[in-house]
């Protein structure tokens, strides 16, 4: 099967990218593209056609500082160090979330910015052209709702695909730390689309970027979009506009992001401009060519579109810790699962020989992760071991010592095993 057959939606796809390429090339000269890409907002001028606000100018790909002692720099991404949240309490504080930029913050100005919403699955079937907006101070002035949820990249872990069963996959190379929980506040997507005027025919929702258009391997993939199914979007899904009890930062979706709890992050849509609905099933990359797992183990076209997360486990500790010998050192760290709460995690420091039971304690949040402890007593002699944390959810759902491949590396559940040493 050729490339171009992968599936109908991916034929599509790239023939909207053709045809993309051909306007690029008709009224907007290449000078003046450059110009718009330069400053972060590739397409600013052929999309003002649409009526949709404009791409902002864009910072640098991410404008917070990332300390090294924090974070890990990854291209257009940082992911959180995990031994940065041993001293932190259950949210992940701002300064250290992890980012996960397609291609660069965009710096959007709260008092111009409109969401934008149109499409077949709203009363009157309003044009994107003509789309009902709200402004920043009409959420504000809506209902607010606040949850406790992570947000996790799919490729989170993914690393392990090739450090620990000699994989090729590609994607950025995470170790476990591209997930972070805060409390989000803001408006439930369900207030906003009955105001818009939801009908019973609606069945997707496509929320879309304000960021620049995606270009991969020559081909633009338009602005960062996945559909929704209506059926999450009323859920508990949330128009957020703070975090952590303070506005949304520029990384994290300032003004506004979806909140697509337990979802892979891709869902959770940063600085949303407009959303559509639809009475048919919506497509684009990111749930077509992105974000299904292809490989040897699946259909050509791919698995179905991926929607919750897995269930994973992670040490409050530097990757290659040193620990002195023949002490007790209480080993602590957290586990969270897209199905829901957490029900027992086991810790083994002898590359998975024994097992102990770890002891959960504070929160446990059903959309969030939960905290445990163990104490080690760390064997006397020198030496280099292996430690490895196992949570079980409760739907039962546990961490494999394996994973089956998928070449662009979603969801590595399996059991990580972290090196230490002791001196
Ligand atoms: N507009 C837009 N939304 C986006 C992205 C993006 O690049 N552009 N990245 C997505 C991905 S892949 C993830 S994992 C999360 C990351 O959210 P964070 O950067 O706040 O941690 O945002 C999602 N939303
Ligand atoms: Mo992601």
């Amino acid at each position: 099967m050729s490339e171009d057959d992968l599936t109908a939606e991916a034929a599509y796809e790239s023939a909207r990218a053709r045809q993309w390429r051909e306007r690029l090339r008709g009224p907007v000269s290449r000078r003046t593209l450059f110009r718009l890409s330069a400053a972060g907002a590739a397409g600013a001028g052929l999309g003002a056609a649409g009526g949709l606000a404009r791409p902002a100018d864009a910072a640098g790909p991410i404008v917070k500082p990332l300390p090294p002692e924090l974070f890990v720099a990854h291209g257009t991404n940082a992911e959180t160090r995990w031994e940065a949240m041993r001293d932190q309490g259950y949210l992940t504080p701002a300064d250290r979330f992890f980012v996960r930029n397609h291609i660069a913050t965009p710096l959007i100005d709260a008092r111009t910015w409109r969401l934008r919403l149109w499409g077949t699955g709203l009363h009157g079937s309003p044009t994107e052209e003509r789309p009902v907006e709200f402004t920043y101070e009409d959420l504000l002035g809506m209902r607010a709702e606040t949850i406790t949820a992570f947000i996790e990249c799919t490729g989170n872990g993914r690393g392990f695909f090739t450090s620990q069963q000699g994989q090729q996959v590609s994607g950025t190379p995470w170790k476990l730390g591209a997930i972070g929980v805060a409390r989000w506040r803001g408006v439930r997507l369900a207030s906003v689309l009955e105001r818009a005027g939801l009908t019973r025919h609606a069945v997707d929702v496509l929320p879309r970027g304000l960021d620049a258009e995606y270009v991969d391997g020559g081909v633009n993939m338009g602005r960062v979009r996945r559909p929704l199914p209506v059926a999450k979007a009323l859920k508990d899904v949330l128009l957020a506009y703070e975090m952590n009890g303070a506005p949304l930062p520029p990384d994290h979706g300032h003004p506004v992001r979806l909140v697509v709890p337990s979802w892979v992050g891709i869902a959770s849509i940063k600085w949303l401009g407009d959303i559509q609905v639809s009475d048919q099933p919506l497509f684009s990359p990111w749930n077509t060519r992105y974000y299904r797992l292809f490989g040897d183990a699946y259909p050509p076209e791919g698995s179905a579109p991926l929607t919750r997360m897995n269930v994973k486990s992670a040490f409050e500790l530097p990757w290659d810790a040193t620990f002195p010998g023949g002490r007790v050192h209480v080993l602590h760290g957290r586990s969270w699962s897209g199905n829901g709460r957490i029900r027992q995690v086991s810790v083994s420091t002898d590359g998975g020989a024994t097992w102990h039971r770890a002891k959960l304690h504070g929160p446990g949040h059903a959309r969030a992760w939960v905290r445990w402890q163990y104490p080690w007593r760390t064997p006397s002699a020198p030496g280099s071991h292996v430690l490895m944390a196992r949570a079980t959810d409760e739907t039962g759902a546990t961490q494999p010592a394996t994973v089956p491949h998928n070449t662009l590396g979603y969801l590595f559940g399996a059991v990580v095993r972290h090196p230490v040493t002791i001196s």
